[in-house]
């Protein structure tokens, strides 16, 4: 079952059409902040002792030997960051979990984090997209794994799909937030559909939620042989009005074209309106968080494809070797917009053809001002003749924005005290999170990458408070931590959001 496999990077398109020549390969990305506070760009902690926790997935792993079954690990924060030997591994064959693990079913293929019972630990959302259910083939399931003293254990309720016939891929696109601004924690549920579901916090733990109603903001519809509908989902506060507003990637129905496309979908008190949709800039992974500390959540997005497509037409809002698109928030919702490239100010690295730059990207504070910094990622970047090995840009915030005239860092493993080294393919960036993992109030990097043949692998770079340092920097390896490294686990390759 390698149909999965690389799927992100097969991904990495600007048109509908584009990718359905490409194979059609499913979208698996994360996509969420949680709760109302998401101008400062939410973390997960599980286990509730305050200090920040990451989920990492290896939806592609081996469980049981059955290939693909695919598992998440819940790495805790300490003192001293995130390690294997703090940690929680979970499959389908972990009790309590709804499913088995099967051959193919991509456990993990997404996941989302938020307090969706409201008992102080934030629980994870996890999907498995391929799962056959009932004769449904690639129907998916979805379950939350119920956080606790003890973190992730298993203990998990199942969310089934209220409309089976309509749509495959069940739980491919995940975001948690406070969508009518009630407190709880509401989860939006993506298909092959346009359409999305979704659920009202006030989930028990049980399961129940609080009610369910459903979106179409106005993207292409998927098949089973063209599986989009929305690309990627991402929750924020963009017009500060306390409630989360959803950006929905996906590719637009105007143009024969089918460009790429994000739409702004503002939450209301009953929750979000697709009647107010409003188009933005292009690029499928997107952070939201406050990069100029004016209350109102800014929209990042990285469109990692080239300025033209394969037979030279122009891209619209797209730059060779890949650009990361801002819009800033304000009262009215999304407002001015500015792009960079690895060309723009002094950004290191240079715009090369497929580069990958905003391949993907987080938000976090790791210097502590309250303003929110910006990492993105390259990982198809290569150094000193050692193709798609890697790189990540670190672009800090200030009151006038993403800085790109001083203080930016590029963080390779050639870099001084990196761990690792530069190898052909390590894709190093495939996933970046930035969250404090440490307890001390900054911003730690977690950089992910399909090391050593797709094992893959996390590796840590704390904040010194000021920047992002090497100094205590580790990597995290699947066989340390309960990940089989039979067939390609992709261990690192996606981060819930
Ligand atoms: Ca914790
Ligand atoms: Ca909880
Ligand atoms: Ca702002
Ligand atoms: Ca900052």
């Amino acid at each position: 079952m390698h149909q999965h496999h690389h799927r992100r990077l097969r991904l990495a398109l600007a048109t509908a059409a584009a990718a359905a020549l490409a194979g059609g390969l499913l979208s698996v990305t994360a996509g969420s902040a949680t709760a109302a506070d998401s101008t400062h760009v939410p973390q997960a902690d599980f286990n509730g002792d305050g200090i920040g926790d990451v989920a990492v997935s290896a939806h592609s792993a081996y469980v049981n030997g059955r290939e693909g079954a695919g598992q998440i690990v819940a790495l805790y924060g300490s003192a001293t960051g995130v390690s294997s030997a703090k940690r929680s591994t979970i499959s389908q064959n972990t009790t309590g979990v709804p499913g088995t693990a099967e051959a193919g079913d991509g456990f993990g293929g997404e996941i989302a984090y938020a307090d969706f019972n409201g008992d102080g630990y934030d629980d994870l959302a996890v999907a498995s997209p391929w799962e056959k259910v009932g004769d449904d083939t690639n129907g998916g399931g979805l379950a939350i794994l119920w956080g606790s003293a003890s973190g992730l254990t298993g203990k998990s309720s199942d969310v089934p799909d209220p409309a089976r016939s309509s749509h495959d891929f069940w739980g491919k696109n995940l975001a948690a937030g406070d969508f009518d601004g009630d407190g709880k924690a509401d989860l939006a549920v993506g298909t092959s559909s346009s359409t999305i579901h979704v659920y009202k916090g006030g989930f028990t733990t049980s399961g129940t939620p609080g009610g369910r109603y459903t979106v179409k903001p106005p993207i292409q519809s998927g098949t089973n042989s063209f599986p989009y509908g929305p690309l990627y989902l991402t929750a924020g506060d963009v017009n500060g009005d306390g409630r989360s507003d959803l950006i929905v990637d996906g590719y637009e129905t105007q143009t024969e074209q089918g460009w790429n496309t994000n739409y702004y979908v503002p939450g209301t008190a009953s929750g979000l309106s697709a009647a107010s949709a409003q188009a933005l800039k292009p690029g499928i992974v997107t952070g939201i968080g406050d990069i100029n500390g004016d209350g109102y959540g800014d929209i990042v997005t990285g469109a990692a494809w080239n300025a033209t497509t394969g037979d030279g037409t122009t891209i619209p809002d797209a730059a060779k070797g890949g650009k990361v698109n801002i819009t800033y928030g304000s009262a009215s919702g999304p407002a001015s917009t500015t792009g960079i490239t690895q060309n723009t100010g002094n950004v290191p690295g240079t715009s090369e053809t497929d580069d990958g730059f905003g391949w993907d990207l987080d938000l976090g504070d790791i210097n502590g001002d309250g303003y929110q910094d910006v990492v993105v990622s390259t990982p198809n970047e290569d150094i000193n003749g050692i193709t798609n090995t890697g790189m990540v840009t670190v672009l800090y915030g200030s009151a006038s924005g993403v800085n790109t005239s001083s203080g930016m860092q590029g963080l390779a493993q050639s870099t001084a005290g990196v761990p690792g080294n530069n190898e052909k393919n390590d894709l190093f960036g495939a996933d970046v999170k930035l969250d404090d993992v440490t307890g001390d109030g900054k911003a730690d990097l977690l950089i992910g990458s399909y090391e050593n043949g797709g094992n893959g692998g996390v590796t840590y770079l704390p904040s010194n408070g000021t920047k992002i340092t090497t100094s205590g920097s580790r990597t995290v390896s699947p066989s340390t931590s309960g990940v089989s490294t039979t067939g390609s686990p992709e261990f690192g390759a996606l981060f819930a959001n």
